[in-house]
Parts: structure tokens; C-alpha cells; sequence
């Protein structure tokens, strides 16, 4: 149901793969026909995605697409709204969008494929690839420390933070039902293998390198610890807490969504006046 004529076009063994089906399956269990959500993506290899996935969609500008997630979000709350994107854009290129749309707990869910690269330009490393990494942009090897996206959420009050890896399908499925359910910013990063420009961080590598988290915490500082393991990847949700979500807070929409308001009769002379 939500496959387009377009056959996929990511490298075979592309991590890529593993997400998609994730989502679609989500899709599906949380029984969202191709015309009731809103998927929006970005520039990147994982935002392909836009044209092998059959569903409302927007494109955006690379670093860009959870802002728009956001604005799709404000203008009606009454959809889900996922936005797709990588560790480049997301962590790097649209970085003041990582660190002040989750604190405002716009309700939209945000699926990062966190390759630790680049990709799609030719591998350059970015914000989260690690110290030492040799790259196309690092040949004598990263001198950056990496950004921890886990552990600044949790410190920069996300309301749900998970991390889920590309290879294990069924678990990233769940995260994602839980992010859609979730009423606020989600947040998931996906462990994403990238085969061509980031050969260490492969299938194999994750699994000896990953465990599970056995159920959200509610303790910010509780979760740290986990996000901070620099020892072994923690996946699942590391945190979650209710609080309402910023359209539920926004004193315009908290009767309807945006999109029913009949803004033509709204008159701004009175208050224009102020001005003149
Ligand atoms: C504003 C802007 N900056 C840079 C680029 C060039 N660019 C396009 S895709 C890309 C890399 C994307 O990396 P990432 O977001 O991690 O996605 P991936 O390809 O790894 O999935 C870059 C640098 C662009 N298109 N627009
Ligand atoms: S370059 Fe890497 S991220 Fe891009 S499609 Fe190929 S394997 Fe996937
Ligand atoms: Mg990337």
C-alpha cells in the first residue's frame, strides 16, 4: 500500500532498506492510510525515500525538513506528521532546528538515518562521525569530538528519545509506533550502515556493539548514563514524559486546527492602527 511504482534506488546493503520497511510497517500497524499522515524529508541518500514511499510527502531543503514537519504540524495538529532526515543534516547542517524544535515539543516524530557520513555527497564526515575517522574531508583522521544527539536531547528537554539500528526491523518498527503515539517532540536515531563510505560501522559491528534497553526511563539522569556508555550503543527508548504538546499550548489553535479557522474574517485594522 505505501510502495510507489519507483524501485528503491539506495546501494544494495544499504541500511536504508531496513529503515523503510520499518516505517512502512509502522505505517500499517498503526493502520494510517497513504492520504492520513504527512512525511516530510530532506536532502540526503535517506531522503530518497520520498519518491519509493506512497504517501503525503514534502521536500524540503537540506537540515530542513523537521522546520517543515513543524509548520505542517501548526497549520493542522490533527495529522501525524514523521520527518525523515540524516545525522548531516539534522546534527550539522540544521542544527539550531535539532536544539530548539524539540523544546518547544512540537508534536511530529523525527526518524534520523545516522550513517555518520555525508553519504550522499561522497562520504565527508559530520558532526557525529568519531574522533580519528578517516574520510574523504579527514584524511589524517577526525580531530572533533562527536555530538551525542541521545544524550543532548535528554539535557535539552525531548519528551521521548529512542535510538533503534537499521538491522533489526521489528524493534525499529515498535520505536516508531511509539514516537508516532507519543503526544510531543520524538526523537529516534537510527544506527544506519552505510556499505559505501562507512565500512567500520557494518552490520556485524553494530550487533557486538549494541544492547537493549529494557523499558523508557522517567529520570533525565537515569537515561544519561545509559546515553553516555561510551563502552557499547544502547537501543530502545531512553525517555519519555507526557506534557502537552506546544499546539496544545498555542492559545490560536487550542479550539481547532488551523486549516478550519476561517481566517478571512479576521480584521487587523484596529490593532494595525498601533502602528501607524
Ligand atoms: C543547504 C545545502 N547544503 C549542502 C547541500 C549539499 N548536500 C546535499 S546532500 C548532502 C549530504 C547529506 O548527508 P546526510 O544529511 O547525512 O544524509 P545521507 O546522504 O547521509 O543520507 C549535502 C552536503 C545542499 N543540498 N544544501
Ligand atoms: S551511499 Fe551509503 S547511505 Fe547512500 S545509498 Fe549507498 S549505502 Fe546507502
Ligand atoms: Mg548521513
Amino acid at each position: 500500500m505505501y510502495n510507489t511504482k519507483i524501485k528503491p534506488t539506495f546501494c544494495p546493503g544499504c541500511g536504508n532498506y531496513g529503515i523503510k520497511q520499518a516505517l512502512q510497517s509502522a505505517l500499517e500497524q498503526l493502520d494510517l492510510k497513504p492520504h492520513q499522515a504527512v512525511i516530510t524529508y530532506d536532502v540526503g541518500c535517506n531522503s530518497n525515500m520520498a519518491d519509493f514511499i506512497y504517501a503525503y510527502g514534502f521536500h524540503g531543503l537540506h537540515g530542513r525538513s523537521v522546520p517543515s514537519a513543524a509548520g505542517i504540524k501548526l497549520a493542522n495538529h490533527k495529522l501525524p506528521v514523521i520527518a525523515i532526515i540524516g545525522d548531516g543534516a539534522f546534527y550539522s547542517e540544521g542544527g539550531t532546528h535539532f536544539l530548539n524544535l524539540m523544546r518547544a515539543n512540537h508534536d511530529v516524530t523525527v526518524i534520523v538515518h545516522n550513517n555518520h557520513r555525508f553519504s550522499l555527497t561522497a562520504g565527508q564526515y559530520t558532526s557525529t562521525t568519531e574522533e580519528e575517522t578517516i574520510t574523504v574531508t579527514s584524511p589524517a583522521g577526525v580531530i572533533e569530538e562527536p555530538v551525542n544527539p541521545i544524550a543532548v536531547s535528554l539535557v535539552n528537554h525531548a519528551t521521548f528519545v529512542a535510538r533503534g539500528f537499521a538491522g533489526d526491523v521489528k524493534h525499529l518498527t515498535d520505536l516508531i509506533i511509539s514516537g508516532v503515539k507519543h503526544k510531543g517532540f520524538s526523537l529516534i536515531d537510527v544506527l544506519q550502515p552505510c556499505v559505501i563510505w562507512n565500512k567500520e560501522q557494518s552490520y556485524e559491528w553494530y550487533k557486538k556493539n549494541i544492547y537493549y534497553l529494557k523499558k523508557a526511563d522517567s529520570k533525565r539522569q537515569r537515561a544519561l548514563k545509559d546515553a553516555l556508555n561510551e563502552k557499547k550503543l544502547a537501543v530502545g527508548v531512553f525517555y519519555q514524559e507526557n506534557k502537552p504538546a506546544y499546539h496544545e499550548e498555542f492559545p490560536a489553535l487550542i479550539k481547532k486546527p488551523l486549516v478550519y479557522q476561517d481566517i478571512r474574517k479576521i480584521d487587523i485594522r484596529e490593532v494595525m492602527k498601533e502602528f501607524g
